[in-house]
């Protein structure tokens, strides 16, 4: 095992490495742009360097300075977590290159499954199901035209070198090919720097599942279960899930296995995610492969009980994995709500800013990993991601009503937030019913309502705190009735008792 690692990374992921590290008796070390100077992955590590001014372009994407920081610290490997430059094939084999271990796949892996058009390729030769659609990048107008008429109609045009939506667009009939496919490569030049796009058959409303596998350095693969990940908004995941409500034995057996088969076609080692789309008819379509930790990775460590990057280090040191697909079993359910500091109310608009107050919630099943502490201030120059809640429950009602509670006792003032969001996630009937797919936040997200809502609790802690005031009495709280944000979910307090009661007592 490791002695020392530099973990290339700041926030939440980097304060996870860190944690996994301390538990292995593997010092750490972090590093930080100059705005991060006091942040808590600094604090946590064994030790810091500073690697230069808060844009990501001058500090934490500058390969160079992340590698001499490994050198001069004598750190024997790097995690880099995830975003910056987690799936940088250069700065893996740079890595590499300066004989210090990278933690994560090999950098050829990281650069086929950067290419959707070669990973599609690899994939139909390994037999895993890809969506119908081009062999490889379109060359022009009557090739894309032949193609979609071969394909049928509606086609999706997507970057080759991108991913996350940059660059897509929708085809419903010949008419819209060439203004689509024009615009998609100058999207896809703009984000990726390469104008190759190609078609798939556009799937109507899939859900995306994605699976999590393991590969050591000695040819064994395996995988960790699913992550229900279609509560997406404009392409960024906001609530994620494991297991899928939509799986069952057979479909996580079959798709189980085309995720070890897609790992093994590229010869994959570490920690990677297999990303399916799965249509109406439970069909499931190779998607895109993921070379790093994911975001969501909580969700799998807390229905396996796992820790995935203790896993991570144990492979990168050359380690058998210390388990077969026979030992891996999936026990109850988890839930993550990523919380960004974005306005639920006004349309997820960035709201950059200091911490004043910040209250997490705990109890039994409430996890919350969080890269920042109160009275740190929000970034422009990063993700505005606060923290990430998990809740685990022996079912998924269990673990969605624990959710609710959870996002109804964090408590953070001085940014506005996307909790208000979750609640309302976790209160919608098709969310809770499991009735879902990627088009759930425009169907389903009704932005007015969450406003009057707010209103309303508003108007209740005036009007309850007046009450309270005027009366000067004692307030029973045994009475339950229904909450006054969910009607049906009974055994919960009062709001206006709990609300006049809060304000009488402040
Ligand atoms: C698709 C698709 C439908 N048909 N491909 C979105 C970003 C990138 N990860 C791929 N995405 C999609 N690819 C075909 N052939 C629908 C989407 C999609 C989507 C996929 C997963 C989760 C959320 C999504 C939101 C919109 C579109």
């Amino acid at each position: 095992m490791f002695n020392k690692v530099l973990i290339a990374n700041r926030g939440e992921i980097a304060v996870r490495v860190i944690r996994a590290c301390r538990e292995m008796g593997v010092k750490s070390v972090a590093v930080y742009s100059e705005v991060d100077r006091t942040s808590l992955h600094v604090l946590l590590a064994d030790e810091a360097y500073p690697i230069g001014p808060a844009p990501a372009s001058e500090s934490y994407l500058v390969a160079e300075k992340i590698i001499d920081v490994a050198k001069r610290s004598g750190a024997e490997a790097i995690h880099p977590g995830y975003g910056f430059l987690s799936e940088n094939a250069h700065f893996a084999r740079a890595v590499r290159g300066a004989d210090l271990t990278w933690i994560g796949p090999p950098p050829d892996a990281i650069a086929t499954m950067g290419s959707k058009t070669e990973a599609r390729s690899i994939m139909m030769k390994a037999g895993v199901p890809v969506v119908p659609g081009t062999p490889e990048g379109i060359r022009d107008l009557d090739e894309a035209t032949r193609y979609a008429e071969e394909i049928g109609y509606p086609v999706l045009i997507k970057a080759a070198m991108g991913g996350g939506g940059k660059g897509m667009r929708v085809v419903h009939e010949p008419s819209e090919l060439k203004e689509s496919l024009d615009s998609a490569r100058r999207e896809s030049e703009s984000a990726f720097s390469s104008p190759i796009v190609f078609l798939e058959k556009y799937l109507e409303k899939p859900r995306h599942i994605e699976f999590q596998v393991f590969a050591d350095n000695h040819g064994n693969i395996i995988h960790l279960g699913e992550r229900e990940c279609s509560i997406q908004r404009r392409h960024q995941k906001v609530v994620e899930e494991a297991p899928s409500p939509l799986m069952t034995p057979e479909l996580r057996e079959e798709m189980g296995r085309s995720a070890v088969e897609a790992a093994r076609a590229c010869g994959y080692q570490n920690a990677g995610t297999v990303e399916f789309l799965v249509d109406q008819n439970r069909n499931h379509y190779f998607l895109e492969m993921n070379t790093r930790l994911q975001v969501e990775h909580p969700v799998t460590e807390m229905v396996t009980g796992l820790d995935l990057v203790r896993l991570q280090l144990l492979i990168a040191s050359g380690e058998k994995l210390p388990y077969s697909q026979e030992d891996i079993k999936l026990n109850g359910h988890a839930i993550e709500m990523r919380i960004y500091s974005e306005d639920s109310m006004e349309n997820f608009l960035p709201s950059t800013g200091k911490i004043r107050y910040l209250k997490p919630p705990d109890g039994f099943g409430i996890r919350e990993d969080a890269g920042i502490r109160e009275g740190d201030s929000i970034s422009i120059f990063y993700d505005p991601m606060i923290s990430k809640l998990v809740a685990w429950g022996q079912d998924r009602e269990i673990a969605i009503r624990r959710m609710r509670r959870a996002l109804m006792e964090y408590r953070i003032t001085g940014v506005r937030t996307t909790i208000p969001f979750g609640i309302f996630v976790m209160e919608n009937a098709a969310f809770r019913e499991g009735n879902f797919d990627t088009s759930f936040v425009q169907e389903e997200f009704d932005v007015e309502r969450l406003v009057e809502r707010s209103k309303e609790r508003e108007m209740m802690v005036a009007l309850a705190a007046a009450w309270h005031h005027k009366q000067g009495q004692s307030i029973s709280s045994n009475n339950h009735s229904e909450s006054t944000t969910q009607p049906g979910i009974n055994g919960m307090q009062s709001g206006w008792r709990k609300i006049g009661r809060k304000a009488n007592l402040r």
